[in-house]
């Protein structure tokens, strides 16, 4: 709907012309300058800006559905308040999201396409279930942990729209987090039965939660380009280090244990050393059999065919106005 008019170029480096407007861009890049909407930039950046803002857009709407599923159960007025404008937020993320993807001229009908289709992937961490309570506060506290420190370097990132997005993205983050943190306090330090929920939450979202960083370094296709042009600044492997390392004493002040055996302090760098994450998990996840999969896709095209009359209304809506004005 708010796709631009842009100065698309089909980005092919081949003539000379193009070469020294790479070049130029690299350089600007390099400068530390934002890249805008109207710039010119390559057509291998802007197809792997859309690539990864539609993913993330999608992952905030998807992800709308295992915390969905707990709204009408939350165990006080307090905890459903904090919850519904927690998954409102997602939403409204999602909506900056898509929107940060259409300046680049990719329109939002087309997003979602990909989305339903199965073209489009969403984060992994969304195909597992919501089994208990404790499951909420596991995914604010380890879930939007982890999204935060995935998403304070992307407020940085050389493409200006994203950049600006992910700055309130980052802020309300940090809210979801601590009302997840603050969820898991309340049960760690309530009765046996409620530690064990907790435990049993951090048990099942521990290792799901490591992969959202995406696969190691060493397998990771898209890392270099996006690295050599500021899209991102750190390494999966290197954000999913920052995670265990502000993770892992937040997990002991909860009383709870990390689900990996092979956990260990090294002195000599500070850092926590994890054991093997089971990526044969995330790869089957990858390919559309996680737990939850089937259920999230289905309830994404329900929503869609349920909202066709709103989508229509308000295209109906917008041509009487152009009608109007035009008279
Ligand atoms: N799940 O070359 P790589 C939230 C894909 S939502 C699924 O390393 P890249 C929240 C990757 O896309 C936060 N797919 O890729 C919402 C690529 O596939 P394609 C979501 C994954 O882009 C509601 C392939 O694997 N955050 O916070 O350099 C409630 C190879 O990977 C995953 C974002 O979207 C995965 N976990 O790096 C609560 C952050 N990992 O595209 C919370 C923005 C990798 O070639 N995205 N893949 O088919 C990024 O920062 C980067 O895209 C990634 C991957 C670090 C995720």
């Amino acid at each position: 709907m708010y796709t631009q008019a842009l100065n698309v170029s089909d980005g092919d480096e081949r003539t000379i012309e193009d070469a020294e407007r790479a070049a130029r861009f690299q350089a600007r890049i390099d400068a530390e300058e934002r890249i805008e909407p109207n710039d010119w930039m390559p057509a291998a950046y802007r197809k792997t800006l859309v690539r990864q803002i539609s993913q993330h857009a999608h992952s905030e709407v998807v992800g709308m559905l295992p915390e969905g599923n707990w709204i009408t159960r939350a165990p006080t007025l307090r905890r459903k308040a904090a919850l519904l404008a927690k998954v409102q937020d997602e939403c409204g993320h999602g909506l900056y999201l898509y929107a940060a993807a259409e300046t680049l001229g990719a329109s939002r009908e087309e997003l979602v396409d990909q989305l339903l289709s199965g073209k489009a992937k969403y984060s992994s961490i969304f195909n597992y279930p919501t089994l208990t309570w404790a499951d909420i506060g596991a995914i604010g506290w380890l879930v939007d942990g982890a999204a935060i420190m995935n998403q304070i370097p992307l407020c940085r990132c050389s493409y200006g729209p994203y950049a600006r997005a992910m700055i309130r993205v980052c802020k309300e983050e940090s809210f979801h987090q601590r009302q997840g943190y603050e969820i898991m306090l309340t049960l760690a330090k309530g009765s046996a039965e409620q530690k064990a929920l907790a435990q049993d939450a951090l048990n099942r979202w521990w290792w799901p939660c490591l992969m959202m960083f995406g696969p190691p370094d060493q397998a990771s296709q898209h890392s270099d380009t996006s690295t050599k042009w500021k899209i991102k600044r750190f390494s999966n492997d290197e954000l999913r280090q920052k995670f265990v390392d502000a993770t892992v004493p937040q997990a002991h002040y909860l009383g709870l244990t990390v689900p990996d055996p092979d956990l260990k302090k090294n002195d000599a760098t500070g850092h926590w050393e994890y054991g093997e994450i089971p990526w044969d998990e995330f790869k089957q996840v990858l390919a559309g059999n996680g737990p939850c999969n089937r259920d999230r896709m289905a309830a994404r095209r329900k929503a869609h065919d349920d909202g066709a009359w709103v989508r229509e209304a308000a295209a109906a809506y917008a041509e009487k106005r152009k009608k109007k004005l035009a008279a």
